[in-house]
C-alpha cells in the first residue's frame, strides 16, 4: 500500500482536521510552557536546570495530535518517545486524564515525569520510556502477547484486538535491541503493531548521516514490515506539481540532512538565497520561488509530511489491517519553535524573550497560561465536544487488573537424594505440568535458547510450544528419537526465543504485564544463564522500572558450573539480585528450599498491595518479581521436613541450620551451592568450637531489605521492629566473628558485620574464568573446606586481639 498524500477530505473531516490543528497548536504550546515553566518560573531549591525537551517534544506534536485525537482505540497501547512526555501529559491534560498541578510540577517531585512512566506519573501511560530502544521493542512483544492470551480459553474474547504502537525517535534505530526484537518478533509472525519514526535526522549530539534512510526502509521490510515514507506535506506536494517543481523536489530530495536542518533554522531569505545560487536566473525554479513572500516559501520548504496533519489523517486511517507498519514520518526538531532545525537544539531551552513572542503569537493571555482553551481560534462548546467524544476516551479506564490466582502447594520433588537446584527447578515444572489448576494454565515459560539446558524439557514435552497455528512435525522428525517433544501450537505454554537476551526480558516485560494491558494475568516463569544477565541488564531493569512480574531462574551460576566454561562463570550476579529495585533475590542451597520459595514467589508476583501480608515494612504487600540463581551442582539432599518456622525464615532469607549458643564467638553463614564446604569446614570447627552456629542464608536480598527497612522504621519513629537478621545475630557474643561463604562476589554477605558490629570474614569470588573441576576451582579461588577453616581460625583469632583488626 502507497499512502496517497493527495489530500481531499469530505465535509465532516475537513471540520475535524481543523479542529485537530487547532488542538496540534495546543499540545505545542502547552508542551513548551510546561518545561519553560518548570525552569524558569518555579521557584529552584537547589541550583540545577530542570531540564525537559521542547525541540524533540515540537518534532512529534502533529503525530501525538492525530494519534490520540483521532486514531486510537482504546485497545491500543502505546510507547511515547521519551523526550515527547511533555506532549503526551498536554494531551492527556487535554483529554481530562491529567491535573493541571501535575503539568505545574513537570520534573518536580511526584508531577509529571521526565518520560512517561507507568509507575510514576499518574495518567495514563501504557509502556515506560526513557533507555532509548527498549520502548521501541516492547510494542512488538505486546502485540505477542496480547496473541498469546486471545488464543487461550481464558483469554477469548469478542472486543477488538489492539494496535501496538511505538512513536520512536530516529536515533532509537541506533541500538542494537531494536534489531534484536525486529528479528525475533518475526519468526513469531508479529502483527497489529506500528512503530512511527520521528524522522527529525537528528539524535542528541549531531545531525544524522544521510545514507541512513534507505537502510532503515530495507531493514524493515527485509523483517516482513510494510514501510510507508511520510516525506511531503501538501504545500510541498502543490508546489511540486507547479512550474519548476520537478526541479525543486529534486533539489530537495538530494539536499544533505545538515543544511536542510541549517536552512530550517536560519528561514526565508536563507532558502531564497541558497535556492538563488543553485538554479540561474530565468530557471522555473527561480519563478516558482518568486512567487512566495518569505515567510511564505519558509512555511512551503518546512512543510514536511509529519507535520501536516491532513496527510498523517490520510495515512493512518488506511491502516486497517495487522500487518505490521513502519511509518517514516519526516519532521523538524524544533518545528514550530525558534530553534527549529538547528543541530544543538536537543537540551535547548527557549529563553523568556522568545517564550514571550511565543505566547503573543498563540493569543495566549498572560494568566492564562494552562487554560485548556485559551488561543483557540474555535467556539469552546465545539472543542469541548470534540473532545468528549475522542474514541482513545471512550472506555474510561484502560488499566485492567486480573483475578489472584490461588497457588497450589508445590511439593518437594521425590525420588533423588542427590540434586543439583537447577535439576530441582526443572522437576517442580515438570510435576506442575502434569497437575490441573488455574494458575498452572497461566504459567507461560520462556527461555532464549537455552530451554534444555536449564531443565525446562520435562514443562515443554507436556504443555508445548507456543505457535499461533498448529506446526504438525514431519512423519521423519517424528521418528527421530529425542526426549524433547515439543509440539508447537496455540494451545503450547513456552515462548521459544533466540539467543537474544535483551528480548528475554522484553517479552518478560510484556507478560509480566498482561494484567494490566489485556485483563489477563499470566505467571510468566523464565531461564537463562546466570552470567548472560548482565547481557539484558537494562532491559531487566526496564521490565522491572514497569512493575511487570514474573520469575527468573538463572542457572547455571557461580564458577561451581566448573568445567563448563570459565567465560560463564559469574560472580557478581548476587550483587545485581539485592540492587535491582522490584526484583526478590534468593540462593538455595536445597530443593526443599527451592520448592517453599517457589510457592512463595507465584502469590508474590500477583500481589498488589491490596490483600493481608506478613511483614508491614518489606515491599511484601505490593510484592514484585523474583530471581532464583540456580546451580548445575548436584548436592546431597537433606531429608528433613521444614516447620512453618522454617518456611517463613527461608522466604524472610536465613535460618540457622545449627542454633549458636548464647555467646557463641564464631558462626559461619553461606549460600548457594558451597553447602557441601561449608557443612565439611563447619563440622570440624565444632570439635574445637562447639557453641559455633551454622546459617544458611536463602536470600541476602531479603534478609538485607528486611534489615534496612527496620532501621528506617526505628529512625522514622515506626514501630519498634527487629528484623530477622538482627534477631539471628543476637545470641552471638559481642566480640563474635562471623565467617561468610558464597560462589559469588564476597560483598554479597559482607555487610551482615555491620548488622551488630561483628567481625567478618568474606570468602567467595572476586576473579574469574578458569575452567576445571569444582575441588579444583573451590581450591583456586579459595572456597575449599580448609580456606573455610582457615578463614574460620583467621577470624577467630582476630578477634582476640591476636591479630590487627
Ligand atoms: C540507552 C540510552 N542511551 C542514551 C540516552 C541519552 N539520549 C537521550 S535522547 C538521545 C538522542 C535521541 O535522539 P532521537 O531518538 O533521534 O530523538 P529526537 O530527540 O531527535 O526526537 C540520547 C542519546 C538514553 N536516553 N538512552
Ligand atoms: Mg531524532
Amino acid at each position: 500500500m502507497n499512502p496517497s498524500t493527495k489530500v481531499s477530505f469530505r465535509k465532516g473531516t475537513k471540520e475535524k482536521i481543523a479542529i485537530l490543528r487547532q488542538l496540534e497548536r495546543k499540545v505545542l504550546w502547552l508542551s513548551t510552557w510546561m518545561i519553560h515553566n518548570a525552569n524558569h518560573l518555579r521557584v529552584k531549591i537547589d541550583g540545577l536546570k530542570v531540564g525537559g525537551h521542547q525541540a524533540s517534544s515540537a518534532s512529534l506534536v502533529s503525530i501525538m495530535t492525530l494519534l490520540y485525537f483521532d486514531i486510537l482505540r482504546p485497545a491500543d497501547r502505546v510507547a511515547v518517545k521519551p523526550h515527547a512526555s511533555p506532549v503526551f501529559h498536554s494531551i492527556q491534560y487535554l483529554l481530562g486524564i491529567q491535573g493541571i498541578g501535575q503539568l505545574e510540577n513537570f520534573r518536580g517531585y511526584r508531577g509529571a515525569q521526565s518520560y512517561p512512566s507507568r509507575t510514576k506519573d499518574l495518567d495514563d501511560v501504557d509502556f515506560s520510556t526513557g533507555s532509548v530502544g527498549l520502548g521501541a521493542a516492547i510494542t512488538a512483544f505486546a502485540s505477542l502477547i496480547q496473541d498469546y492470551v486471545r488464543l487461550k480459553p481464558f483469554g477469548k474474547t469478542d472486543t477488538p484486538e489492539g494496535r501496538m504502537i511505538s512513536l520512536v525517535g530516529d536515533a532509537e534505530l541506533d541500538e542494537g535491541n531494536v534489531y534484536e526484537a525486529l528479528y525475533e518478533c518475526w519468526k513469531h509472525r508479529l502483527r497489529n503493531t506500528w512503530w512511527i519514526i520521528d524522522f527529525n535526522r537528528q539524535s542528541l549530539d549531531a545531525v544524522v548521516s544521510d545514507r541512513l534512510f534507505g537502510q532503515i526502509d530495507q531493514l524493515f521490510r527485509m523483517m516482513g514490515w510494510r514501510v510507508l515514507t511520510l516525506k511531503y506535506g501538501r504545500l510541498l506536494e502543490e508546489a511540486f506539481t507547479k512550474p519548476g517543481g520537478t526541479a525543486l523536489r529534486e533539489w530537495i530530495d538530494a539536499c544533505p540532512n545538515s543544511l536542510y536542518s541549517a536552512l530550517v533554522f536560519q528561514g526565508g531569505e536563507a532558502w531564497r538565497a541558497k535556492l538563488e545560487d543553485d538554479f540561474n536566473s530565468g530557471h522555473k525554479v527561480r519563478q516558482l520561488i518568486g512567487s512566495y513572500s518569505d515567510d511564505e516559501l519558509h512555511r512551503t520548504m518546512t512543510n514536511l509530511a509529519g507535520h501536516d496533519i491532513g496527510v498523517l489523517h490520510n495515512t493512518f486511517h488506511q491502516l486497517q489491517d495487522d500487518i505490521p507498519t513502519c511509518v517514516i514520518a519526516y519532521t523538524i526538531k524544533g518545528h514550530g519553535l525558534p530553534f527549529a532545525g538547528h543541530k544543538d537544539n536537543h537540551s535547548g531551552l527557549m529563553n523568556s524573550e522568545q517564550m514571550e513572542k511565543f505566547r503573543v503569537q498563540n493569543r495566549i493571555r498572560p494568566g492564562c497560561e494552562w487554560e485548556p482553551f485559551e488561543g483557540i481560534d474555535l467556539p469552546q462548546e465545539k472543542i469541548s465536544l470534540f473532545l468528549k467524544n475522542v474514541p482513545f476516551q471512550q472506555q474510561g479506564s484502560r488499566r485492567y487488573s486480573d483475578i489472584k490466582l490461588e497457588v497450589p502447594s508445590i511439593p518437594v520433588p521425590k525420588g533423588k537424594e542427590i540434586l543439583s537446584t537447577q535439576e530441582g527447578f526443572g522437576r517442580i515444572l515438570a510435576n506442575l505440568a502434569r497437575s490441573k489448576s488455574e494458575l498452572v494454565e497461566r504459567i507461560v515459560t520462556t527461555s532464549p535458547d537455552v530451554t534444555v539446558s536449564t531443565n525446562l524439557g520435562g514443562w515443554i514435552n507436556r504443555r508445548g510450544v507456543f505457535s499461533r497455528n498448529p506446526i504438525p512435525s514431519s512423519k521423519q522428525e517424528s521418528e527421530v528419537q529425542s526426549f524433547q517433544k515439543w509440539e508447537q501450537k496455540p494451545s503450547g505454554q513456552h515462548f521459544e526465543l533466540g539467543i537474544a537476551e535483551n528480548n528475554l526480558f522484553l517479552m518478560l516485560a510484556a507478560m509480566g504485564l498482561s494484567h494490566e494491558l489485556f485483563s489477563k494475568r499470566l505467571i510468566p516463569v523464565a531461564t537463562i544463564y546466570d552470567p548472560f544477565i548482565y547481557r539484558g541488564l537494562d532491559a531487566l531493569n526496564y521490565a522491572c522500572y514497569q512493575d511487570a512480574r514474573f520469575i527468573l531462574a538463572a542457572t547455571p551460576s557461580g564458577i561451581s558450573l566448573a568445567p563448563e566454561g570459565g567465560a560463564h562463570q559469574s560472580m557478581g550476579t548476587p550483587l545485581v539480585g539485592m540492587a535491582q529495585d522490584g526484583l526478590a533475590a534468593f540462593e538455595p542451597s536445597y530443593v526443599d528450599e527451592l520448592a517453599t520459595i517457589m510457592e512463595w514467589s507465584f502469590e508474590y508476583i500477583q500481589r498488589d498491595g491490596s490483600g493481608k501480608n506478613t511483614s508491614e515494612w518489606l515491599r511484601d504487600s505490593h510484592g514484585g518479581s523474583v530471581y532464583l540463581r540456580l546451580s548445575t551442582r548436584p548436592i546431597h539432599q537433606l531429608t528433613r521436613n521444614l516447620s512453618p518456622e522454617q518456611h517463613t525464615a527461608i522466604i524472610e532469607g536465613g535460618y540457622w541450620v545449627f542454633e549458636p549458643e548464647t555467646g557463641a564467638e564464631l558462626a559461619l553463614i553461606y549460600s548457594g551451592a558451597v553447602v557441601q564446604e561449608v557443612t565439611e569446614a563447619f563440622e570440624l570447627i565444632r570439635e574445637d568450637l562447639p557453641g559455633a552456629g551454622l546459617l544458611a542464608v536463602t536470600s541476602s536480598d531479603r534478609l538485607n531489605a528486611g534489615w534496612q527497612a527496620a532501621k528506617r522504621s526505628r529512625h522514622h519513629g515506626g514501630p519498634r521492629t527487629v528484623s530477622l537478621v538482627e534477631k539471628l545475630l543476637e545470641p552471638l557474643a559481642e566480640n563474635a566473628s562471623l565467617v561468610t561463604i558464597i560462589d559469588g562476589h564476597p560483598a554479597t554477605l559482607s555487610w551482615l558485620g555491620g548488622v551488630r558490629g561483628h567481625c567478618v570474614e568474606s570468602l567467595g569470588v572476586e576473579h574469574f574464568g578458569q575452567s576445571g573441576s569444582i575441588d579444583d576451582l573451590y581450591r583456586h579461588y579459595g572456597l575449599d573446606t580448609q580456606t573455610i577453616i582457615n578463614a574460620c581460625a583467621s577470624a577467630y583469632l582476630n578477634a582476640f586481639g591476636y591479630h590487627d583488626r
